[in-house]
């Protein structure tokens, strides 16, 4: 039953819609005979019980989800407390039929989470994967590259002892994501856990038991948990530049990549064994230190590994080295170089096993043109400098604070392009988050300056067209409502939609004729599309 405003007077705030999807782990396991099994009924068992999961107000109506086939279901939603930024969150759980292990989860997987997202996307502020912890970094890292042009939040997370355990992990992975995906804008595939937000193309499960389960040695998170708030690094976070809607890339190609660990004592046969496999295209070899193999520069080993990608195998030099990065710093590395290997620079193995599945499955993909999207950064996973020489870091300076917000809100007010790029001065880092006393974000009033290319300029410097101002608007809304055809072309082009808490004023609006109901009726069948 959904209780009235009196009874829970926060209702009045606004609230976050978020999507948990469950693809299984040990978050949901429950015990067997034949030890831990994912069980489903998570909602219900887990969530409903706990009181900083449902503040008892149940929501009305159901809430209508996608899965990845098309389907449609009614189910329950629950609402958290408020938060410490006067919100709540509103969100329901999607089950996948079969919950797997998550050594069982492979790109069938992948797909049915991508697709589930896509279907669901309009509908919700942000997005929850629960997934065991094994293989929970290659999830992470696939989706990163599965999705093009992400602007909303997609957290995968789990736990290392079930949900229903008394001492479990479960509890504090879960909320923080929740909240997370909730309240901050952060437009990548994370993957979260023990308190701390890494980028998920960066992360690696590094203890079997400890709650402490993964690290990301080439990234410092993005955000961190303290007792009194969710510290984002804004600075840090990576945004698509490309402007054009949300889409998915499916059917990575797993079947023809592998993963190979030299070792002292491996021989080129060994190695060419590898490389002679049926069908491979691709492999990643984790070499020692800064990228070296064994035999040296001028041995058997070099001339397998060049022999091998003459014929047309792409191969991917990553370090086995929990952090840093290879690079031409000694011969034998710099000789794989010269002979096609590709400098994996600091990707971690599971991100460079799936950015290789994910290019080979492009249809434009050659060996060529792959072995160099692969030496770059398509989603962050990658620190793009080489070492080529010894030298100490320079004493480290502060980029300067780029405070003038409120002149660039007179900027964008005047339509005046060039002042607006002044301040930003190329540090379009809180175009991201930051906001005004209304919680205008620049893109808000962008919507409706006199100068359309601001708003252009803005979205190519990743700005979000999904953050909402303290009404609760997005800029699609603003610019429908200012009844500015341009900007609201400009907005759509780049994947802008209503939020669904805007739907019905839109439709309103549209009825009583505010003199852009053509404009209203645009955006209202946009929304419609895709589900
Ligand atoms: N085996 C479990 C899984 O990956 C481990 C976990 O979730 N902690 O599904």
């Amino acid at each position: 039953m959904d209780h009235d405003h009196e009874q829970f007077p926060e209702l009045s705030l606004p609230e976050a819609r978020v999507l948990i999807v469950i693809t299984g782990g040990t978050i949901c396991m429950r015990k067997s005979a034949d030890g831990l099994v994912p069980a489903r009924g998570f909602l219900k068992a887990g969530l409903a019980p706990r009181p900083v999961f449902n503040d008892g107000s149940y929501p009305e109506p159901l809430e209508i989800v996608t899965d990845d086939k098309g389907n449609k279901k009614a189910v329950q939603s629950l609402r958290t407390p408020v938060s410490t930024y006067q919100r709540r969150v509103r969100y329901c759980v999607l089950e996948f039929e079969k919950l797997l292990d998550s050594s069982s989860i492979d790109s069938t997987g992948w797909d049915q989470i991508a697709r589930t997202v896509q279907r669901n996307y309009r509908l919700f502020d942000g997005f929850v994967i629960l997934h065991g912890t094994d293989s929970l970094a290659y999830t992470s890292s696939a989706l990163s590259f599965m999705f093009h042009n992400l602007g909303k939040p997609v957290i995968l997370t789990g736990s290392q002892a079930p949900m229903m355990e008394l001492q479990t992990d479960a509890q504090d992975n879960l909320l923080n994501s929740l909240i997370i995906a909730g309240h901050f804008m952060i437009p990548e595939v994370c993957l979260f856990f023990n308190f701390k937000l890494f980028r998920g193309n960066r992360a690696t499960k590094v203890s079997a038991e400890d709650f402490d389960a993964f690290g990301s040695p080439n990234l410092p998170a993005l955000a961190t948990i303290s007792s009194t708030r969710t510290n984002v690094l804004w600075h840090r976070v990576h945004r698509s530049t490309d402007l054009s809607p949300f889409a998915i890339q499916t059917n990575l190609d797993t079947g023809h990549v592998a993963c190979l660990r030299v070792f002292p004592g491996i021989t080129p046969a060994m190695v060419d064994a590898v490389l002679r496999l049926e069908g491979l295209k691709g492999l990643v070899l984790e070499t020692f230190g800064a990228g070296n193999t064994p035999g040296g520069p001028d041995s058997e080993m070099t001339r397998t590994l060049a022999d091998a990608v003459k014929r047309g195998i792409v191969i991917v030099n990553v370090t086995q080295c929990l952090n840093g990065s290879v690079s031409p710093l000694y011969a034998p590395a710099t000789m794989l170089g010269r002979a096609g290997v590709v400098f994996g620079l600091d990707m971690t193995s599971e991100a460079a096993l799936t950015k290789l599945a994910y290019l080979l499955a492009l249809p434009e993909a050659t060996p060529d043109e792959v072995a160099k999207r692969m030496a770059v950064s398509l989603r962050g996973e990658l620190t793009a400098t080489t070492r080529t020489h010894f030298e100490h870091p320079s004493s480290g300076f502060l980029t300067p604070e780029l405070s003038n917000l409120t002149a660039l809100g007179y900027a964008i007010q005047r339509g005046d392009l060039q002042d607006t790029r002044d301040i930003i001065r190329g540090e379009p880092r809180w175009l991201l988050n930051d906001s005004d006393y209304q919680k205008n974000n620049p893109v808000h009033l962008a919507a409706t300056s006199p100068n359309v290319e601001i708003l252009r300029d803005f979205l190519a410097q990743g700005a979000s067209v999904h953050l909402r101002n303290g009404a609760g608007n997005t800029p699609l809304f603003l610019a429908a409502a200012a009844g500015l055809q341009e900007h609201v072309r400009v907005l759509l082009d780049a994947g802008a939609h209503l939020h669904p808490n805007e739907i019905s004023a839109a439709n309103l609006r549209a009825l009583e004729g505010d003199g852009n109901a053509a404009l209203w009726e645009l955006i209202i069948g946009s929304n419609k599309l895709e589900r």
